[in-house]
């Protein structure tokens, strides 16, 4: 049973991780110009929510930072490859890139917060229409924007099915929270009268069945729930940070807790083989194809 729980959620993670690697390799090439948002280290946090979600009947909205949001949900490796080096196959024709995604159930834009607004509204929708919920993933920097207070504020006055899913790194850009945050976010969070939850690094599987719980609850109840996830990412804001702002032993310290870590010393090397090369296949494929057709 746990087995397959964490081979489920090792596929997942890879496939994100790789992914987010594959890109880089892609920038390495020149075969992409510009930057993007990695989201390395953070991968178990979109994987747990979509997971415990309905494709077709849930909503998710994501940040500027969202390639696994959008992966985890949508498994759609290929249209968001293609939509990132700007190609036609891509998921919006190559026009929207890595922060314009816009796929069935699922939007987001490069704005900071800026999904709020509209995560909130179609939250009302569906109380509306009395099925479905929606998850709307922001980041610690997004809790200073003014309105995603006022989004806050209105999920908890209306009363909408929607999960706030808090991306809590610590960091916007090279900020720490610290340096713009007055006070706890739980504080914050629970003085407007919403319901107010947190993981750190559980382990998966306690990961994975908290979350699960927290959205049953959101069905059940119709009620807004706030989940800060802290969390670690390992790569820097974006493509040129180079992360001069973390201590390096901090860092070589909070890579021990890398789920995927967790997941290999639990899971039979020769099966990881297997899957690591499944996805790299896929994502070579891909930059094979752009190449011939002489995107890259
Ligand atoms: C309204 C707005 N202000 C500033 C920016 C520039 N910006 C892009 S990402 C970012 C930091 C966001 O930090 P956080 O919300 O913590 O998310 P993270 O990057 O850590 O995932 C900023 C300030 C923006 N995109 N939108």
């Amino acid at each position: 049973m746990k087995e397959s729980l964490y081979k489920e959620l090792y596929e997942g993670l890879l496939e994100i991780r790789l992914f987010e690697q594959w890109l880089e390799e892609m920038f390495r090439r020149g075969a992409l110009r510009g930057t993007t948002h990695g989201c390395i280290g953070q991968e178990l946090i979109p994987l747990s929510v979509s997971r415990a979600l309905d494709l077709e009947k849930d909503f998710v909205t994501g940040t500027h930072r969202s390639h696994g949001q959008y992966l985890a949900f949508t498994r759609d490796l290929e249209g968001l490859a293609y939509e990132i080096c700007g190609h036609p196959r891509g998921v919006n024709g190559g026009n929207g890139g890595s922060q314009h995604l816009c796929a069935t159930n699922f939007l987001t834009n490069g704005v900071t917060g800026g999904m709020i607004p509209t995560a909130v509204g179609v939250a009302f929708g569906k109380k509306q229409v009395g099925e479905g919920i929606v998850v709307a993933y922001l980041g610690d920097g997004g809790m200073n924007e003014g309105y995603v207070m006022e989004s806050l504020n209105l999920a908890s006055i209306f009363s909408v099915p929607i999960l706030f899913v808090l991306e809590n790194n610590q960091f916007a850009m090279s900020t720490h929270f610290s340096m713009t945050s007055g006070g706890a976010f739980a504080e914050r969070i629970q003085g407007m009268g919403l319901s107010y939850a947190c993981l750190s690094h559980e382990p998966p599987e306690t990961y994975v069945q908290t979350v699960a719980e927290h959205i049953q609850q959101i069905r059940r109840t119709r009620q807004p729930l706030f989940l800060e996830c802290h969390t670690f990412r390992f790569c820097g804001h974006s493509k040129s940070d180079k992360m001069s702002y973390i201590p390096v032993e901090q860092r070589k310290k909070l890579l021990q807790l890398d789920p995927l870590i967790f997941l290999e010393k639990h899971l039979d090397l020769g099966l990881c083989t297997e899957i690591r090369e499944k996805i790299q296949d896929k994502l070579d494929s891909i930059a094979q194809s752009l190449e011939r057709e002489n995107h890259a």
